[in-house]
C-alpha cells in the first residue's frame, strides 16, 4: 500500500497541489523561509489525501495543515483561475533565474543569488562559467538531468543488490541498510541512502573507523562509483551507475550517500535516515511533548522542566523510539507524511 504523498495517480485536486508545490519551492529556493516552504508541502500533501475535488476556500480550510492564509490563495485560485502571487513570482528575473540555478547539486539558494548577482541566469550561462563552481557544483552540473529523474523502484533494487554486494566483499560483519523513501516503499526514489554500521565502531569504539573509506574504494574499484562529491568521516556523497546488460539502453547517474553510524547509535539513525522529513518532525514534536528529546544520534529523557537532557537512553530497535514517547509503532510504509 502507498502512502498518498507518493501516489498521486487518484488525485483529484492536482491544479491546486502543483500551485502549492511551486510556492513551496519559490519559499525554498528564492525566499529561503524554509517554515513557510513546509507550510506549503504540509498543505499539499493533505490536499493531495482529500479524496474530492474541492471547490472553495472554505473547504480547504477544513483540512489538517490548512491555515488562514493557505486557504485564501486556494479561494483566489478557484475563483479566479490564478493566483496574483504567483503571477508576480514567474514574471520576476531573478526567481526565475534562481530557480534555474538551483536544479544543479551542491548549488543553494544563496549561491544562486550570488551568480545571478554576477549576471549568469541560466545553465547556459554556468555552462560557460564553470570556473566559478566547485567540484561537486561541477559533477552536478554535468549530471543534472540524470539526477532529476526519479529512481524506479526496480532500478533502486538492483542498486541495493549491487552495493550490499560490494559491502559484504569488503567486510561481511558490516550491516547496511538503504534508507530514505526506498525503504519506506516509495515506487521511485530520488537518491540512493545507504547506512552502514560495524559492531566495532561505536561511540567508545572507534577501530572499525576506516570502513567508509574502505567501501568506498571498493565501490570505486568495482566500477559501481564514477565520481566523488565530498568524503568526510561519516559521510560520503557521490554519484553511482549500474552496467547495463548486453543489448540493454545505457543507465544513468544516480546520487549516493553512504554514511556511517556508530553501531549504539545505528536504530536513531535508522528511524531519522528513513523519514519521512515530514514524518522525522512530527516524532521528534511528539517525543518533546513526552518529555523527551530525540535526534538522528539518539534520545533522552529531558528535566521537568525541560531545560536539561540526561543521559542517552539505550535502544535495540526502531521500536524502542516509538515506545519510549508511548507512540504506536509505524512500519517504514506508513511513514510517507
Ligand atoms: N532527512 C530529514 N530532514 C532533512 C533531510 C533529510 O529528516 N532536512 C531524513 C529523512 C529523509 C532522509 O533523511 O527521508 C533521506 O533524505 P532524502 O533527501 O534523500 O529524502 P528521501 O529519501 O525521503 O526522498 P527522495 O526519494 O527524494 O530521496
Ligand atoms: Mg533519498
Ligand atoms: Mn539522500
Amino acid at each position: 500500500r502507498k502512502a498518498p504523498s507518493e501516489d498521486s495517480s487518484s488525485n483529484k485536486n492536482k491544479e491546486i497541489c502543483e500551485m502549492l508545490m511551486e510556492l513551496a519551492d519559490y519559499e525554498k529556493n528564492v525566499t529561503r523561509q524554509i517554515h513557510k516552504h513546509n507550510a506549503y508541502r504540509k498543505a499539499a500533501a493533505s490536499i493531495m489525501k482529500h479524496p474530492q475535488a474541492i471547490t472553495n476556500g472554505k473547504e480547504a480550510a477544513a483540512l489538517p495543515g490548512i491555515g488562514k492564509k493557505i486557504s485564501e490563495k486556494i479561494d483566489e485560485f478557484l475563483t479566479q483561475g490564478k493566483l496574483q502571487k504567483l503571477e508576480k513570482i514567474r514574471a520576476d528575473d531573478t526567481s526565475v533565474a534562481m530557480k534555474q540555478l538551483v536544479r544543479v547539486s551542491g548549488i543553494g539558494p544563496a549561491h544562486a543569488k550570488k551568480l545571478v548577482d554576477d549576471g549568469i541566469t541560466s545553465i547556459e550561462d554556468l555552462r560557460k562559467h564553470t570556473d566559478k563552481l566547485n567540484h561537486h557544483q561541477q559533477i552536478g552540473l554535468k549530471y543534472m538531468e540524470e539526477f532529476e529523474e526519479r529512481i524506479p523502484r526496480a532500478e533502486m533494487e538492483l542498486l541495493e543488490a549491487e552495493a550490499k554486494k560490494i559491502i559484504e566483499s569488503v567486510d561481511n560483519t558490516v550491516i547496511a541498510t538503504v534508507c530514505g523513501s526506498y525503504r519506506r516503499g516509495a515506487k521511485s526514489s530520488g537518491d540512493i541512502d545507504i547506512l552502514i554500521t560495524h559492531p566495532q565502531f561505536t561511540t567508545s569504539d572507534k577501530s572499525a573507523k576506516d570502513i567508509l573509506t574502505k567501501v568506498v574504494t571498493a565501490f570505486d574499484e568495482s566500477g559501481f562509483l564514477t565520481d566523488k562529491l565530498s568524503h568526510g568521516d561519516t559521510k560520503f556523497m557521490g554519484v553511482c551507475l549500474l552496467k547495463s546488460e548486453e543489448g540493454e539502453p545505457a543507465r544513468i547517474h544516480h546520487r549516493i550517500d553512504v554514511r556511517l553510524i556508530p553501531h549504539d547509535e545505528y536504530f536513531c539513525g535508522l528511524l531519522y535516515f528513513t523519514g519521512s522529513d515530514e514524518f522525522n518532525r512530527q516524532m521528534r514534536a511528539t517525543a518533546l511533548d513526552k518529555g523527551y528529546t530525540l535526534n538522528e544520534y539518539c534520545i533522552r529523557k529531558l528535566s521537568s522542566d525541560k531545560a536539561t537532557p540526561g543521559e542517552k537512553l539505550p535502544v535495540t530497535s526502531e521500536r524502542d523510539v516509538f515506545d519510549y514517547i508511548g507512540m504506536e509503532y509505524k512500519e517504514p510504509n506508513e511513514r510517507s507524511l
